[in-house]
This record gives structure tokens, C-alpha cells and sequence, in this order.
């Protein structure tokens, strides 16, 4: 086992069932727990029944407060490793040396519902690493937008309240589109920047470990002479920034509303690790003011084309938790746990987060010494003069007080260099003021700049995402608040989503510019073009040709995606040679939105397959999505008599078309070209040039 995994088994290990009988917290073995004890077979229970309380007590306490956002979350344990010694704009210990692997746990969520909501929710999805560093434990607590809804953090209850259920029914559970939410947004243009991305494909993450993540603040990195550089943090998946669709992710919410965990899960258990780039945008103390908006507004980006990010390093998760409570539900982060060679900056948000993260931890983990269980215990020594409280675990010895003789002065602090953490001596000047800085006012040029660096379907998507959560919305006047600020960011945005709202359009000058950055698509090329992990179905029934189902099966698992074999029931069908042929899934246990593909493979059970309703439905989603479909033999003649096109008669894509589509309608087995295309248009993602199917 390698160091980074034995660092956090020195978990507190209590029961290990095989080791001896039931006992009591106290150790008292028990004789029998099936029965309380009474006073006769059919007498009251009696109040020395200390098993029988103690059990009853212990239960009643099992649920601590969840966070009061972000709630609902799944870890996994890992490493990190620089690429390359970055001593030349920071000293942190973690980032010198390559050789060097830093033990890591992250915590992925969403932010508005409760710890039982589904996964797949249109929401911020939160990218938290606790980084277990020789000096001190180091939390990047990022989402995967690189901007944030409010540049105040005084007004986070506020945003929060109004995103949270509303306070009379406690609806609507995990999702934006009500009242409360749409009023604020409409009165707070700061909102409109990261509103652009909630209503964008990217608040619907195909998988944890295919999105973005961002520390959204400028931090500073500080080198060995204490010269200080500005830094913007970007996570980048290996496996490319994929998302579901609308449609998809509500479905998948009833399908499987673990579908988010699972997939995380799975994947660390398969031993396909997920892995992800750390990459850094340094910007020079002198450039500060060089930007058209200020590096302190939290809700605004800096360009990839202005700024490039540099790659420093990877991380692999390697390592699910054993315990969810003990680990995912403990872990604390916290904005100001930083190591040396990283500070914070004046960001007023972020200056908010540092007190309120370790303040919610008292009230979530009852006292201060959460930072003793073991997800949250730093692997450097830690020696402080904090004694006692709630849950206190320690046994402290010697003196608890500073300056001290009588224990030899210890701990003494560090002075300033060596390992010690010294803050960077930033200077500060100022009048006492409640007021906004003049360099926060422009609300809507980000805003505009996001939604024209997005392709015709990401614009189409976001139209509709604003339909849908603006229709939901019963006041007439916050609808149209709405959208006379969606006009400002851009005109026709505003005029597109009133009419489907059934509000006035706005009228108006065009305002904020229409520069682009084309790297905020999601169709820009990152991380590897893949189809490792992906799921793919392939629907069988009796008379299926087994052969080709094997022989694709073989080339897909070499590329390293799951082929599952898919019929109307689960067992066996019997295939097109007469040999029983074992299905993974029953139809009805499945969906199309649970898969990235699927592929028909031909033979007589494609006859079978035209007559089932399940099958259709599977296939005619699956192509609604904008999903590959592959089809041999028989089966291009099922997708031809569903119109899903592909030329029957020639092998791969249609070049014309080019929608995702693979067919070999002469296959007997599945020819090389067959495959590759399949591939391709599998790793391709989604195909959004396709006429859209009347569903039916
Ligand atoms: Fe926060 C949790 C990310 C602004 C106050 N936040 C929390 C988590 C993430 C973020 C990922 C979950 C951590 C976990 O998995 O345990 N939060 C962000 C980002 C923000 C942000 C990227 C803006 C850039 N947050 C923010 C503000 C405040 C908070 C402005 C308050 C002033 N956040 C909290 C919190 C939480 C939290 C109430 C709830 C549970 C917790 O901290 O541990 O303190």
C-alpha cells in the first residue's frame, strides 16, 4: 500500500465484527439484543435496561446537522504530483518536488438540496481538495464554475435563502426555477455571470470526473524571497468536460439519483482511476490593475486567450472511502487553511468564506476539535497550546500556555522563513466604508462575453433552460424583470426567452459587448478525446448474431468502455447459432439515459425489438440526446424504419450528415472502419447536428 493510503488508515478502528461477541459502549458483552428487557413475557420494559437505552440513545443521535448547502456529496481519496518544481512563483512545500506525492481527499456536491436529493439536479456542482501536505493541510475549495453568483460574501445568506426551498413549503427540492431565486437574480445583476453557466449544459455534469473546477478567487502564490504572483486555480479532467441534457438529467433523478456518486464510486472500485490536471493562470503583482474588471470580483474570469493557464501537476483518485459518515459527511475544508506560499487576497467573498467555513464546522461537528478525526488530521505534527472541548481526543501533556519555562518553552513558534507561514505583507490603506468598489459595477459584459463564446445548441440549451426555470416562476413581474436583464447581457437572448415565457419582449439598445472567449465552450478540446469508462448498450433479444455483439464488444473493451447486453428480460437469449447468451440488464431496470451509446446488432431479434416499446423508446432517446448510435446487419434496417438515418448500405458515417450515426447494414462481423467510426462518434459525445425526432 502506498504512504498516501496508510496516512489516513489511522482511522480509529472500533468494531471488527468477526472479532469477538456484541457488547455494550462500555465493553460489557451482551447476551441478547432481539428483546427489550421486561418485566414478565408481556410486561413494560423496565428502565434498568441500560443495553436497550444506550442502543435506542445512540441511534437517536446518528444524523448530525448537514451542510447547510452543498449537503449533498461524494469523496474519494487520492494523490497529488507536481509536474516540475514550482519554486519559481510559490514556496509551497507540495509544489517543489515531483517526486514527491501529496495524499489528497475530494469532495464533490451539489449546493441546493439536502444530503437525500438526486445528483443530477441543474445546479453548481463543488470541487473541494484537501490537500495533506508535509506542511499543513492545504483546502482548495472551488466549484466548477469559475465564477460566483454574489462579489460580497455579507450577501451569501441572502443569495442562499433565495436559492433554498421556499420557507412556507420547503419546494421545490434540489432545483432552481421558483419564485424566491428569480426574484433576487432579477434584482441583483451581479447574479447574471454565474446564472449564464447554471442555465448552461455545465450545471449538468455528465460524471464528477469529466468536469472543470475552479478556485474562482485570485489567491496569491508567494515564492522563497516573499515576491508574491496573483493566481487563479483551474482543474481539468483527463477524461474531457462532458455534460447530460436537460432532459437526460431529469430523467436520470428518477432512474438513478445516485447517478453522479455511483459513476465515482464504480469507477475508483473498476480501477479506472479518475484524474485531473491542476493548471494555474499567474498574473504579475504590477499587472493588478491591467484587466478591464477587478481580480477581486469573484464574478469575473480571466480569459484563457488573455491568460493562459499553465499545467503544474495531476491528481489521481485512487481510493474510496470506507465510511461515508466517518469521512465524506466529516471532512471540513475551509478557504483560509492555506500552507506557506499560498495567501489569500482582498477578494471581499473570499474574506467572508475564511471566517464562516471554520465557524458552520462548530455547529456541524459540534465543538472545535473536528480537526482530530482522522479525514480532517493533517499529516504534518501539530503542537498547539488549544486544549479541551467537545470530543476532545488528545492527550495533551506539558504546558498549555506561551511564553512558558516550565515546559521549556515549548511548542515555540517558528519566526518568521523556514517553514513557518508568514502572511505577505500586502499593503492596506482605507476609510471605514460600506460601499462597493466603482471597479465591481459592470454586471453584464462577462455575462454577454459567456453566452457568445457558446455554439448555436450550447445557446439553444441555455434558451431553454431559462424557459423552463422562468416558467416555473407564478409572478408575472419577476418574469419580466428577468428578462429585461437577460436583454442587457443580449437582446435576442431576452426577446428568445420571453416568448416562450409568454412575457412582453424587451425592448431596448443592445448593450454589453459581443467578444467571445471560445475557450468557455464545452466544445473546446480538453483533456483526452476517449471513450475509457464510457457505458455503452447494446440491445438483444432471441435470434441475435452473438458474434458481432462479441466481437464489438472486444474492440470497445480494448478501448476501454463497457459494452452491456441489454433484452427485454434478464437471463439469457438465445442467439442466431442456437447457444444461450447472457443479457447484463432487464429493460425495464434500465434507460437510455443511464448509457453515452447504443448499438443494434443484427439478426433475427431485431424483429423482436421493433415490436418492443421499451427498445424503441430506448433507442429514439438515445438519439434525441445526441448520443452515437451503431447498427449492424438487421439492425440499421430498425434504425432506417425509425428515420434515425445512416446509409444502410455503405459502412460508417455519413459524411453529409455526420450525426453520430454508424451503420454496416453487410456486416457479418463488424468491419474495422465499423468499429473506428463507432468509436469516434462515441468519444465525439453528443452529435447536436442532428434534426431533432418527434419523440413518439
Ligand atoms: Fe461555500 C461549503 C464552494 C462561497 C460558506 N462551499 C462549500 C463547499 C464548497 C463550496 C465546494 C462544500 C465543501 C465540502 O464538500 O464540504 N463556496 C464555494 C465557492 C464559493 C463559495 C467556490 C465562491 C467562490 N461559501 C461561499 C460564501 C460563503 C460560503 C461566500 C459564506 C460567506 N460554503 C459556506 C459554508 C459551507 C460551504 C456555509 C457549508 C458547509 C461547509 O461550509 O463546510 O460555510
Amino acid at each position: 500500500m502506498s504512504d498516501h493510503k496508510q496516512d489516513q488508515r489511522a482511522a480509529f478502528r472500533s468494531d471488527d465484527p468477526a472479532g469477538g461477541p456484541l457488547t455494550t459502549d462500555q465493553g460489557t458483552t451482551v447476551d441478547h439484543t432481539d428483546d427489550s428487557l421486561k418485566a414478565g413475557e408481556r410486561g413494560p420494559t423496565l428502565l434498568e435496561d441500560f443495553h436497550f437505552r444506550e442502543k435506542l440513545t445512540h441511534f437517536d443521535h446518528e444524523r448530525i446537522p448537514e451542510r447547510v448547502v452543498h449537503a449533498r456529496g461524494a469523496g474519494a481519496y487520492g494523490y497529488f504530483e507536481p509536474y516540475a518544481s514550482c519554486a519559481e512563483f510559490t514556496r509551497a512545500a507540495f509544489l517543489q518536488d515531483p517526486a514527491v506525492r501529496t495524499p489528497v481527499f475530494v469532495r464533490f456536491s451539489t449546493v441546493q438540496g439536502p444530503r437525500g436529493s438526486a445528483d443530477t439536479v441543474r445546479d453548481v456542482r463543488g470541487f473541494a481538495t484537501k490537500f495533506y501536505t508535509s506542511e499543513g493541510n492545504y483546502d482548495l475549495v472551488g466549484n466548477n464554475f469559475p465564477v460566483f453568483f454574489i462579489q460580497d460574501g455579507i450577501k451569501f445568506p441572502d443569495f442562499v435563502h433565495a436559492l433554498k426551498p421556499e420557507p412556507h413549503n420547503d419546494i421545490p427540492t434540489g432545483a432552481s426555477a421558483h419564485d424566491t431565486l428569480w426574484d433576487f437574480v432579477s434584482l441583483q445583476p451581479e447574479t447574471l455571470h454565474a446564472i449564464m453557466w447554471l442555465m448552461s449544459d455545465r450545471a449538468l455534469p455528465r460524471s464528477y470526473r469529466m468536469m472543470q473546477g475552479f478556485g474562482v478567487h485570485t489567491f496569491r502564490f508567494v515564492d522563497a524571497a516573499g515576491r508574491g504572483t496573483f493566481v487563479k486555480f483551474h482543474w481539468t479532467p483527463k477524461l474531457g468536460v462532458h455534460s447530460l441534457v436537460w432532459d437526460e438529467a431529469q430523467e436520470c433523478q428518477g432512474r438513478d439519483p445516485d447517478f453522479n456518486r455511483r459513476d465515482l464510486w464504480d469507477a475508483i472500485e473498476a480501477g479506472v482511476y479518475p484524474e485531473y490536471e491542476l493548471g494555474v493562470q499567474l498574473i504579475p503583482e504590477d499587472d493588478e490593475f491591467a484587466f478591464d474588471f477587478d481580480l477581486l470580483d469573484a464574478t469575473k474570469l480571466i480569459p484563457e486567450e488573455q491568460v493562459p493557464v499553465r499545467p503544474i501537476g495531476r491528481m489521481v483518485l485512487d481510493r474510496n472511502p470506507e465510511n461515508f459518515f466517518a469521512e465524506t459527511e466529516q471532512v471540513a475544508f475551509h478557504t483560509a487553511n492555506v500552507v506557506p506560499g499560498i495567501d489569500l487576497t482582498d477578494d471581499p467573498l473570499l474574506q467572508a468564506r475564511n471566517f464562516s467555513y471554520l465557524d458552520t464546522q462548530l455547529s456541524r461537528l459540534g465543538g472545535p476539535n473536528f480537526a482530530q478525526l482522522p479525514v480532517n488530521r493533517p499529516v504534518a505534527a501539530v503542537r498547539t497550546n488549544q486544549r479541551d472541548g467537545m470530543h476532545q481526543s488528545a492527550l495533551h501533556g506539558g504546558a498549555n500556555y506561551s511564553p512558558n519555562s516550565l515546559g521549556g518553552g515549548c511548542p515555540m513558534a517558528g519566526g518568521s522563513g523556514g517553514s513557518s507561514y508568514t502572511h505577505y505583507p500586502a499593503r492596506v490603506e482605507g476609510t471605514k466604508m460600506r460601499r462597493r468598489s466603482e471597479t465591481f459595477r459592470d454586471h453584464y459584459s462577462q455575462a454577454a462575453l459567456f453566452w457568445h463564446s457558446m455554439t448555436n445548441w450550447e445557446q439553444r440549451h441555455i434558451v431553454e433552460a431559462f424557459r423552463f426555470e422562468l416558467g416555473k416562476v407564478e409572478s408575472r413581474m419577476i418574469r419580466s424583470r428577468a428578462v429585461a436583464e437577460l436583454a442587457m447581457v443580449d437582446r435576442m437572448l431576452g426577446v428568445e426567452v420571453a416568448r416562450g415565457i409568454g412575457v412582453p419582449a424587451p425592448t431596448g439598445p443592445e448593450t454589453a459587448s459581443k467578444s467571445a472567449s471560445p475557450a468557455l465552450s464545452l466544445t473546446h478540446p480538453r483533456g483526452d478525446r476517449t471513450i475509457r469508462t464510457r457505458r455503452i448498450a447494446a440491445l438483444v433479444a432471441d435470434g441475435v448474431d452473438t458474434r458481432q455483439v462479441a466481437a464489438i464488444q472486444e474492440a470497445l473493451s480494448g478501448a476501454g468502455a463497457v459494452l452491456e447486453a441489454i433484452a427485454a428480460h434478464d437471463g439469457e437469449v438465445t442467439g442466431a447459432d442456437g447457444r444461450p447468451y447472457l443479457v447484463d440488464r432487464a429493460l425495464p431496470t434500465v434507460s437510455s439515459v443511464l448509457y453515452d451509446a447504443v448499438l443494434v446488432p443484427g439478426g433475427t431479434g431485431t424483429a423482436s425489438l421493433a415490436a418492443d416499446p421499451d427498445a424503441l423508446r430506448f433507442l429514439r432517446d438515445t438519439h434525441r440526446h445526441g448520443k452515437a448510435v451503431g447498427a449492424l446487419g438487421t439492425g440499421a434496417d430498425l434504425l432506417n424504419s425509425l428515420g434515425m438515418g445512416g446509409d444502410a448500405t455503405s459502412p460508417g458515417v455519413d459524411p453529409a450528415d455526420s450525426r453520430g450515426v454508424v451503420v454496416d447494414a453487410a456486416a457479418t462481423v463488424p468491419s474495422m472502419e465499423f468499429v473506428a467510426a463507432f468509436i469516434e462518434a462515441v468519444a465525439a459525445h453528443r452529435h447536436w447536428n442532428r434534426t431533432p425526432l418527434v419523440a413518439g
